[in-house]
C-alpha cells in the first residue's frame, strides 16, 4: 500500500502533493503511476493528517482535498484506491468517486461510521489508537500492550460484523506510533504474529515513523533503511499489507523475503 497524503502537514509527505491550498494533481498522478509500477496494489489517499499533534480538519476541507484525487486516479490506475478517513460523509463521497477500501485510524468509532461502511459494502481497515492525534503521544500507557490492542481490535471487528460487514472484508492494524511509546511499538512488532490469531489479515504502517528516529537517531529523510528493516520484520511476522512511502524499495525487500521462503533445500 503506497501512501498519498493530500495534506499540507502530514509528517512525511505533507505538502508534497499539495500546492497553493489544492491537491497538485499532476504530481499526484505521476507518483501514483510510479507507485503502482513499482508494485503497489493499493494507494492510500488521505486529506487529514493524523501525525502526533495534528489538528482535525473540517469535512468540506477533507472532501476538497481527496475527491479530485479519487476522480483522477480511478481512471489512471487499476490499484485499489483506499480512503484514509474517519468521517462517514467523506466515506460515502469517496466510494462514489471510486474508493475500494476504507482505512480508518479511528476503527469506525465515529458516529455513523460503521453503518456507512456496511452500507457501502467496502472492505475496511480498523486501526488501534490510544487517544486522539492531538494528544496521543503525551503519555501512552498500557498494562499489557499486546492484549489491550488485540481486545480492542477484536471488539471493533465484532461491532463491524454485527453491523453486517462480512468477516472477509475486515483488516486489522495495531496502529504503530498511535498512542504508543517506543517500547510499546517494539513489543507489538515483536509479537505481531499473535495478532494474526484473531483471524484477520494484518496491515502494518511503520514507514518513516518516529520509532526509527528513536532507535537510529535519523532525521525523516534518512529513515529508508529503518523503514525497510521494519517492513521486513512485519512481513516475516505475518503482515499482509505494508503501508509505505517507498514502494519500489519495499517491493525489493519483499521479493528477497519471498525468494528465501521459496528456496528448495536439497
Ligand atoms: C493513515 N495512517 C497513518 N499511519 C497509519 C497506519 O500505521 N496504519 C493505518 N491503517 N493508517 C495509517
Amino acid at each position: 500500500m503506497g501512501v498519498l497524503n493530500v495534506t499540507p502537514d502530514s509528517f512525511s509527505d505533507g505538502g508534497r502533493w499539495f500546492s497553493r491550498g489544492k491537491p497538485d494533481l499532476d504530481a499526484l498522478r505521476r507518483e501514483a503511476v510510479a507507485m503502482v509500477a513499482a508494485g503497489a496494489k493499493i494507494l492510500d489517499i488521505g486529506g487529514e493528517s493524523t501525525r502526533p499533534g495534528a489538528a482535525e480538519v473540517g469535512e468540506q476541507q477533507e472532501l476538497d482535498r481527496i475527491l479530485p484525487v479519487f476522480e483522477l486516479l480511478r481512471t489512471e490506475t487499476d490499484a485499489v484506491l483506499s480512503l484514509d478517513s474517519s468521517t462517514p460523509a467523506v466515506m460515502r463521497a469517496a466510494a462514489s468517486a471510486g474508493a475500494g477500501l476504507l482505512n480508518d485510524v479511528r476503527a469506525l468509532q465515529r458516529e455513523g461510521a460503521v453503518e456507512a461502511a456496511a452500507e457501502l459494502n467496502l472492505p475496511v481497515c480498523l486501526m488501534h489508537m490510544q487517544g486522539q492525534p492531538d494528544t496521543m503521544q503525551s503519555a501512552p500507557a498500557y498494562g499489557n500492550v499486546l492484549s489491550e490492542v488485540a481486545s480492542f481490535l477484536k471488539a471493533r471487528a465484532d461491532a463491524c460484523i454485527d453491523a453486517g460487514i462480512p468477516r472477509s472484508q475486515i483488516v486489522l492494524d495495531p496502529g504503530f506510533g498511535f498512542g504508543k511509546t517506543l517500547e510499546h511499538n517494539l513489543a507489538l512488532l515483536a509479537q505481531l504474529d499473535h495478532l494474526k490469531e484473531l483471524g484477520f489479515p494484518i496491515l502494518a504502517g511503520l514507514s518513516r515513523k518516529s520509532l526509527i528516529a528513536k532507535i537510529t537517531g535519523r532525521e525523516l529523510d534518512d529513515r529508508l533503511p529503518g523503514s525497510l528493516a521494519l517492513a521486513l520484520l512485519a512481513a516475516q511476522r505475518g503482515a499482509s499489507i505494508l503501508r509505505v512511502h517507498d514502494v519500489a524499495e519495499t517491493a525489493d525487500v519483499l521479493r528477497i523475503l519471498q525468494a528465501v521462503k521459496d528456496v528448495q533445500i536439497p
